[in-house]
């Protein structure tokens, strides 16, 4: 009884010390539940952001905006293809969440984008995927950009199909007002740039395959599977946004430079979302499990552990693997909506 009393004190300092640092968890949404002045809202808060004086010190990164493209561009080589790429990500989306709320005074969450929802299964042609809310020049985040055609040394796979490559045209990310700077020679920002490919949109965005995601057995097959190998023979739901959206010449399947289009941060927080949801299906398991390679591909190597540190720069303090499996614990504080 003395034992039986002394444990379930100690459960509730645990369940009180864990309510003290993650109190009304901003509950994420997709994209289209939000309303539209929570839209504007969001919108509002990423062109604060990249109002914003940069911090990171990183080459050409001006805005706080610039420091977190900056940020992923300085990493790229060292945190794609690794046991920590979908932590790495998560704790990346989730400092960008916490930068919107609180230097720019956002009151929701980080929406995500369930590219799922508008896949075509029986069309890969289908331009359905592009004509929802999400790239909306009101609604959302603007379109496509304008046809370029591009070389062989801009397109190496060769892929075909593309369709656009010019700076977006309409919506809030428009040039002049919404420059890139990072990744371009001093003085010579950018524009955002889409070049949609509905094929690998379609075909990459498939409920199908976030179902076999879900259905791996264990941290490693996980992440392998969210990633799968470099090659567009074989699809990825990470590969769908970045090449659907960004494909050749735009912004998004830039692997360094991505985060500069907007619709980065809700393509990862999809992933995100399919990362917690596989979470939640054996939660004691997989609140202390990782795994996978710390050298990219190298499957035969060394592995990440528990205690394997992520560093995303100056945008907040390092932190281990372990720390990032809670979504509501000492170091995040954020969950799902249904
Ligand atoms: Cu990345």
């Amino acid at each position: 009884m003395r034992f039986l009393r002394l444990s379930l004190g100690v459960f509730l300092l645990v369940a009180d010390s864990l309510a003290d640092t993650c109190k009304n968890p901003p509950i994420r949404k997709e994209w289209r539940q939000l309303d539209l002045d929570e839209r504007r809202d969001y919108i509002r808060a990423v062109l604060c952001l990249a109002s914003q004086p940069a911090i990171s010190g990183l080459e050409n990164a001006a805005t706080h905006f610039d420091d977190f493209q900056a940020t992923h561009s300085d990493q790229t080589p060292s945190i794609h293809w690794v046991g920590h790429f979908a932590l790495w990500h998560r704790y990346f989306v989730a400092t960008y969440e916490k930068a919107l709320r609180e230097e720019c005074g956002y009151r929701g969450a980080q929406p995500y984008w369930n590219w799922s929802l508008d896949a075509s299964s029986t069309d890969n042609s289908s331009m359905a995927i592009f004509k929802t809310d999400i790239f909306d020049a009101d609604r959302g985040f603007g379109g496509n950009g304008k046809y370029l055609p591009a070389n062989a040394t801009q397109n190496p796979f060769n892929l075909t199909g593309r369709t656009g490559g010019g700076c977006v045209e309409n919506g809030p990310f428009t040039p002049p007002d919404f420059m890139l700077a990072v990744g371009h020679p001093k003085g010579q920002p950018d524009c955002l740039r889409r070049d949609w490919i509905p094929w690998i949109m379609n075909y990459f965005a498939q409920q199908s395959l976030v179902d076999h995601v879900l259905a791996q057995p264990d941290y490693t097959s996980f992440s392998r599977a969210l990633e799968n190998i470099p090659s567009f023979a074989q699809p990825n739901i990470h590969g769908s946004a970045h090449f659907g959206v960004g494909g050749v010449l735009g912004t998004l399947g830039n692997s360094a430079l991505s985060p500069g289009d907007p619709l980065f941060f809700l393509h990862h927080c999809n992933l995100d979302r399919v990362f917690w949801e596989w979470q939640n299906r054996d939660l004691p398991t997989r609140f202390h499990q990782v795994g996978g390679p710390i050298t990219p591909l190298d499957y035969t190597g060394k592995n990440v552990t528990l205690d394997f540190r992520v560093n995303i720069g100056k945008l907040a303090p390092n932190t281990t693997l372990e720390s990032l499996l809670n979504t509501q614990g000492n170091t995040l504080c954020y969950s799902y909506s249904e």
